[in-house]
């Protein structure tokens, strides 16, 4: 089954996704595929790899490929851009920065990667991308024209947006280690207009962040930095149950 298939498929029973998110360039890769066997047991339904910086395609296909040894959900690569393509993923975010100011970000590095994803024929998922504030490391580097936390209008017409273009699905990321997540309303303002599913990231650290997040209207829910420091285990399967309800 196509990941793609296997999101909307989960998205339209109404079950609220989990997705880990790892950077290639935080850890071992034996450490990756520790994280990620453990987040399997305990309920993850996919892992994504990536990061906004240090991302290469040693440390991306070394992790990609110990991930894939231990793991059965789909390993699906978050891009920072055409630099390194993860050919050994089960699928690639084709996304584009829709709130970048520069060029680059919105379908300069996708023409440049696109055709080495088709030579490789490696399933896409096509996403928008929308950088909330604080945004953290991914706005700056991004260049993004913030979305303002308290601006929920402007959320739903770039998710609206993105759904006229065709697009499979959009994120609302708030930037690994912000202080705090996506606010409630922008989230159930999104869902009350936007068809596409939506997967909101950024500073979900608590099973109580994680329950508000789901009850807004989430589709899937992404958390990195809370298996960035060791003893993570109890605190990721209190997190994945409360995504799940
Ligand atoms: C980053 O949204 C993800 O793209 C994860 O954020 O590291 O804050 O969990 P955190």
């Amino acid at each position: 089954m196509k990941v793609k298939d296997f999101i909307m498929e989960r998205v339209r029973a109404k079950h609220t996704m989990h997705m880990t998110l790892i950077d290639p360039a935080k850890q071992s890769y034996a450490q990756a595929a520790e994280i990620a066997s453990c987040a399997e047991r305990l309920g993850t339904d996919a892992i994504m790899v990536g990061g906004s910086t240090d991302v290469t395609q040693e440390n991306l296909d070394s992790t990609v490929l110990a991930i894939k040894k231990v793991a059965k959900v789909p390993v699906i690569y978050f891009p920072s851009g055409a630099h390194a393509i993860a050919r050994f993923a089960d699928a690639i975010y084709f996304m584009t920065m829709l709130n970048s100011r520069n060029r680059k970000n919105i379908i300069g590095e996708q023409v440049m990667a696109a055709p080495i994803i088709a030579k490789l024929g490696i399933e896409t998922i096509s996403m928008g991308y929308m950088i909330v504030e604080p945004g953290m490391k991914v706005g700056e580097v991004g260049e993004a024209d913030l979305i303002k936390r308290d601006d929920a209008a402007t959320a739903v017409a770039y998710g609206l947006a993105a759904q006229f273009l065709g697009m499979d699905i959009i994120y609302f990321e708030a930037g690994s280690g912000a202080p705090e997540p996506v606010t409630a309303k922008m989230i159930a303002s999104v869902k009350s207009k936007v068809r596409i599913p939506m997967i909101i990231g950024g500073g979900i650290r608590t099973p109580e962040q994680a329950r508000m997040v789901r009850k807004a209207g989430a589709d899937v829910i992404v958390t990195g930095t809370i298996v960035e420091n060791g003893d993570y285990m109890a605190r990721l399967e209190s997190l994945i149950e409360a995504v799940k309800g």
